[in-house]
Order: structure tokens, then C-alpha cells, then sequence
């Protein structure tokens, strides 16, 4: 048994040695972590020139930041880009591509994003969806969580799941997999993404107070069906001033079918006003989130704490509204796979955009490569540290070149269903190039140079032969070297060329 006054001088070791631990990270300026992400959110925002969208706060955010105007998801769906997304892997190797695969029995060793900060000795925190949830289903649950990942979490739940029966859905009954929405009664406060700011603005005050360096994700809900804002949201988006896309005529006939496969019988109905409807509660739910966004970040300002705290925003992947008579998410069209990424880091660059092609598994070695914590092994994707920090985004700060020109962003999909297919989609500076089982099941190659909004097929002309040769090339380049091959049959392959050679 121990004498008390050992027990009692152990205590006083292990407070003396937190002091010195938290003085040293006062004294190095350690950064905190603010990771916001919102729920099938795509670039609907005014920084990213959306003429419609209030989106003031996020504005401000990137007015701080840097803004990635050409940031895709590998997987346009919540639990395999979420799984990709935290842990850094492509979903070849978090092998996860549906909803219902949790990450875990695959990478039961893996370190994820979180992981690694709570490792390093921040508190590392999650308030509602950062892994998958069903939504509405299991919001005020743990979803699909990782307890590895974190010290502490919080599930908000609010009256947007107690006012299910008033909801309007295509499908009366359904809707987290179909298109609904409710202009709400009642606050912002009372509902669940209210209640998640107004907890991260707690958690906030305290890590201030206490001087505790932290990692803390927020998950938002919205812009998810249901589309669900309090009534002056939708009264500021006037029906009147809804743009539905245009979708020509003989869309279909320049497409394989696969592409197309996201469209469900339900939204037939989405057409003329009640689609403007729909366009109109999308872009409410985003103005409602924007100003919970706004309540996290005006907390973190009032609390000194926006010089030491790199922030990210970011969404699990894009949407459609109507774009290619699409609606919500799978496919492999640009509204789809792209995200808004905004990445604003102390002492970082200010409003600047950048026109770097890159990809959700980048965030992990970037917030790693900021803070000094050792990225996990298996990470996929690439620091994008200097284009924060370099005043030249081309150059390191010692005049060497950076060769992120070069990078292209791969978003891969696979349906289901008896026709279910593999379709690899890879965006480059220039093009957005498809193919769908390899190519046997067809190509799309769009040159956004002249058709940003991918309505003209190039993949069979004549005259761009070349070009998809070039961009396969690359596609089995990337797929041979970054998804399919372990690190040790890389070693033996380069073995044997070295060999060879
Ligand atoms: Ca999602």
C-alpha cells in the first residue's frame, strides 16, 4: 500500500507536468483545430459566385481563408466519403462504398483525423454528424461514430425531429433518401444544427478557459433532406427569384445510362413550381446553416482564439438540383463531386481563392503538416500546407516549384442494382473525364475550359482521341500506384523494373 503523501506528491508531478505541457503550448502557439462540415452541402454559397445563396458567415470565412474552388469527394455519398474524408483513405482501402459498411472492420488499426490530435494531446471533440448517421433517423444518437476518435461527444437533437409529420416529402413518409422539406415554426435555436452551435459555443469557452488545445468537429445536418429551416429562412429566398437548370432536350441521348442512374421515379414530380420549391428549401436549409456556422465563428473571435485555430469547412460532397434532371447526390457530374473547401490557418493567407485541383483526403495531412502532428500511415492525400502559407502558391517559400498543376482529383461511384457499375471520374485543371466499367460500359469527357456545365459529351469525337488515351493513361497510372497496390508489392514491382532495366 502507498503512503498518502506519495499518492498526494504523484499528483503534484502529474499537475506540474499538465502546466508545463499547456505552457509549452501557449508558448509554441499550438493550433487549435475548428473542422466544420455540413451535410450534402454543395457550392450553393456566395463565395463561390452562387448568385442566389445567402451564405453571409462562410462568406466571411473565406474572406479569412483560402478558398478551394476545385475540391472534389472521392465518393459522392455520406458514409464512404465520410469514412475516406477522416481517415484519409480513398475508399479502395477503407473498402467502405455504401452506407451501411462500417469503416472500423476493415481498418480496425487505422488512425483517423481526430485520432491523431487526441493522440498528440489535444481534446479532441465531435457535436453531431462527422461519421455517417441516418438522417433524420438517428439524429440525437451516436450514428456510425468512432469512440477511438475522440474524448468527448454530443449529439443535439432537435424539434426538426419532432416535426417529422409536418414535413412535405415526393414520398409521403420518407425522408432521408428523398426529397423533402418544411418551412418550420418556431427558432433557429430549437433546431438540431441550433443546438449543435450553441453547444460548440460552450465546448468553445471552456477550452478557452482552461487554455486546452482542441480539436473540435462540428457536423451539421443541413442542407440534408429533410430541407428543414424556421420560416424566415424561406421568406428570404423568394420563390420568384428561383433559377431551375436547363437541361437540353436530347441530354440523355449523349450520355451512357449509367449516369444517370441517381434519378428515382419520385422526382417526375419535380418540375415547374414544385421544383422551385424544393431549389428554394435547399437554399433556406443552407442560409440557416450559414448562420449557425456564424454563431461558432463569432464565438471563437469574442474568445481570442481565431489567431491560434486553423479553421476548415467543408461538406461530405456535392449536390444536384435539378442539374442533368439529377437531384440529390451519386452521380459523377461536377455538382456532385465537388465541395466547397475553405481552409483559413493563422498567419495563413487571406481571401484567396485558388484554382488547385484537390481532394478531400488532403485535409488530413494538411491540419497534420500545420499543427506538427505525424500523419497516420496509409493517408492517401497530400499536404496542401503551402498553398496556406507561400505567398506564391507555385513556389515554397525557397524558390523551389511545387508541382500541384499537376494534381487531379479522382471521385469514384458504384451503383446498384442489377445494372450496378463502376464509374471512376477524374477532374483535372481542365477536364472532367468518366468512365464507366472501365470504359466497356461508356465515357463522358467534358472540357470545362468552354462547358462548365458538362452538357456537351466529347468522349466520342474523333478529334479528342487523344486527349482520353492521355487521361486513361492517367487514370491507370493513379490506380496502379495510390489505390490497388500495397506498399509492398510497389517495392517488389520496383524491384523487378529496376532489374529489368
Ligand atoms: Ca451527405
Amino acid at each position: 500500500m502507498r503512503f498518502p503523501w506519495v499518492v498526494a506528491m504523484q499528483v503534484v508531478a502529474v499537475c506540474c507536468s499538465m502546466a508545463v505541457q499547456m505552457e509549452a503550448n501557449a508558448a509554441t502557439r499550438v493550433p487549435n483545430v475548428l473542422f466544420i462540415i455540413c451535410d450534402d452541402l454543395c457550392c450553393a454559397l456566395g463565395c463561390y459566385g452562387d448568385p442566389v445563396a445567402m451564405s453571409p458567415n462562410i462568406d466571411t470565412l473565406a474572406s479569412r481563408g483560402v478558398l478551394f474552388e476545385r475540391s472534389y469527394c472521392q465518393y459522392p455519398l455520406c458514409n464512404p466519403s465520410r469514412a475516406s474524408l477522416l481517415t484519409g483513405r480513398r475508399p479502395a482501402h477503407t473498402t467502405v462504398r455504401d452506407n451501411k459498411q462500417y469503416f472500423r472492420d476493415a481498418n480496425p488499426e487505422g488512425v483517423t483525423l481526430p485520432q491523431a490530435f487526441k493522440q498528440a494531446g489535444w481534446q479532441s471533440e465531435r457535436i453531431g454528424k462527422l461519421y455517417h448517421y441516418n438522417v433524420p433517423d438517428q439524429i440525437g444518437t451516436n450514428g456510425m461514430d468512432d469512440p477511438p476518435s475522440w474524448n468527448a461527444v454530443f449529439n443535439p437533437k432537435g424539434r426538426d425531429v419532432a416535426d417529422q409529420s409536418k414535413i412535405f416529402s415526393l414520398k409521403p413518409g420518407a425522408f432521408g433518401g428523398t426529397v423533402s422539406w418544411l418551412a418550420a415554426d418556431g427558432t433557429d435555436a430549437e433546431q438540431t444544427d441550433g443546438i449543435g452551435a450553441a453547444k460548440a459555443v460552450e465546448r468553445l469557452e471552456q477550452f478557452a478557459r482552461n487554455a486546452t488545445p482542441f480539436f473540435l468537429a462540428v457536423g451539421f445536418y443541413r442542407p440534408h433532406t429533410p430541407y428543414v429551416a424556421p420560416k424566415p429562412w424561406f421568406q428570404k429566398h423568394p420563390l420568384d427569384g428561383v433559377q431551375l437548370p436547363t437541361v437540353p432536350p436530347d441530354h440523355d441521348t449523349h450520355v451512357p445510362p449509367a449516369a444517370l442512374v441517381g434519378r428515382r421515379p419520385e422526382q417526375n414530380r419535380l418540375t415547374g413550381e414544385l421544383a422551385k420549391e424544393a431549389v428554394q428549401a435547399y437554399y433556406a436549409s443552407v442560409s440557416f446553416v450559414d448562420a449557425q456556422v456564424g454563431i461558432v465563428l463569432e464565438s471563437l473571435e469574442k474568445l481570442g482564439l481565431r489567431d491560434n485555430t486553423c479553421i476548415v469547412f467543408t461538406s461530405d460532397h456535392g449536390y444536384h438540383l435539378g442539374e442533368h434532371g439529377l437531384w440529390q447526390k451519386m452521380s459523377l457530374f461536377e455538382e456532385s463531386a465537388r465541395v466547397p473547401l475553405i481552409i483559413a490557418s493563422p498567419g495563413g493567407r487571406a481571401g484567396v481563392a485558388v484554382k488547385h485541383t484537390v481532394e478531400l483526403v488532403d485535409i488530413m495531412p494538411t491540419l497534420c503538416d500545420l499543427a506538427g502532428v505525424p500523419v497516420p500511415k496509409g493517408a492517401d492525400g497530400r499536404s496542401l500546407a503551402a498553398l496556406l502559407r507561400a505567398p506564391d502558391p507555385t513556389k515554397t517559400p525557397d524558390g523551389a516549384s511545387l508541382r500541384f498543376d499537376d494534381r487531379s482529383a479522382l471521385t469514384e461511384v458504384t451503383t446498384s442494382g442489377r445494372h450496378g457499375m463502376h464509374g471512376m471520374s477524374m477532374r483535372t485543371k481542365r477536364w472532367r473525364y468518366t468512365r464507366w466499367d472501365g470504359g466497356k460500359a461508356g465515357r463522358q469527357l467534358y472540357d470545362h475550359d468552354a462547358d462548365s456545365h458538362e452538357l456537351t459529351n466529347l468522349a466520342d469525337r474523333p478529334e479528342h482521341a487523344a486527349t482520353i488515351r492521355e487521361l486513361d493513361g492517367e487514370v491507370d497510372r493513379r490506380i496502379e500506384e495510390e489505390f490497388y497496390m500495397a506498399p509492398a508489392e510497389r517495392k517488389k514491382a520496383a524491384a523487378i523494373q529496376s532489374h529489368v532495366q
